[in-house]
């Protein structure tokens, strides 16, 4: 690999930390991320501004193809946005669960409860709707090609929900499908796809987790050391 002084800096902040703390860090960082549930109950309690922000921040520090940065977090935190966003997302999944799915998904589905109604997207403080960018690149107002433009914005919608875990925010990502209404409602580009909307907000008191949701593979099944 290249490296010069004009284009690269020293790397900074690598601890070099005794290997029983990183199990320990690594251990707790675990049981706090195991915590997390998938949230479809929300509280109307506001979650202030700079709070998303920061964890958007984090977001946006993840890895991309050529390091491009194709996202745009669209943070939608006005009741008639959410109205609108709500409204056409339960066309969406009308069709959806009244047949489009077909008998395998829905039975899939069954576990969760879910349906086509989606009253956590008005009464949930954030929807965050994360678009992925075709064209872009690392400067604004680059039109490049970008790369690897699903594996990042996945990448970075991880940090970003890892992130509201951490702030005590609960979340549930959202796909209704086909979701084009996306980039009319948040006024962006044709050259955007949706890619899923995160909702975000404090959860409603008494909220329930489908036992579905506790079964996690054990790392044997998940993982392989060669
Ligand atoms: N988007 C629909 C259906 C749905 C699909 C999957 I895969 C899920 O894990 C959960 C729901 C909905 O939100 O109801």
């Amino acid at each position: 690999m290249k490296t010069s002084p004009d284009t690269h800096v020293p790397l900074t902040g690598y601890a070099d930390l005794p290997e029983d703390d990183m199990l320990a860090r690594a251990l707790a960082f675990h049981d706090r991320m195991a915590a997390r549930r998938s949230v479809r109950q929300f509280s109307d309690k506001p979650v202030p501004q700079d709070i998303i922000e920061a964890c958007v921040r984090t977001a946006g520090s993840a890895p991309s193809g050529a390091n491009h940065q194709p996202w745009y977090f669209a943070c939608v935190g006005s009741a008639e946005k959410k109205r609108e966003i709500r409204e056409a997302a339960e066309a969406e999944e009308r069709e959806f669960y009244s047949g489009r799915a077909g008998e395998e998904w829905l039975d899939a589905l069954a576990p969760i409860g879910t349906d086509a109604d989606k009253p956590y997207m008005e009464t949930a403080p954030w929807l965050i709707c994360i678009f992925a960018q075709r064209r872009g690149g690392v400067r604004e107002g680059e039109d490049r090609k970008n790369y690897y433009i699903h594996e990042s914005v996945g990448i970075a919608t991880g940090l970003l929900i890892a992130a509201c875990h951490e702030a005590g925010l609960a979340t549930l990502v959202h796909t209704p499908n086909p979701m084009k209404f996306l980039n009319r409602i948040c006024n962006r580009p044709e050259t955007e796809k949706p890619f899923l909307i995160l909702v975000a907000g404090h959860p409603a008191d008494g909220a329930m987790v489908p036992k579905h949701a506790l079964i996690k593979k054990p790392l044997d099944e998940i993982a392989g050391f060669l």
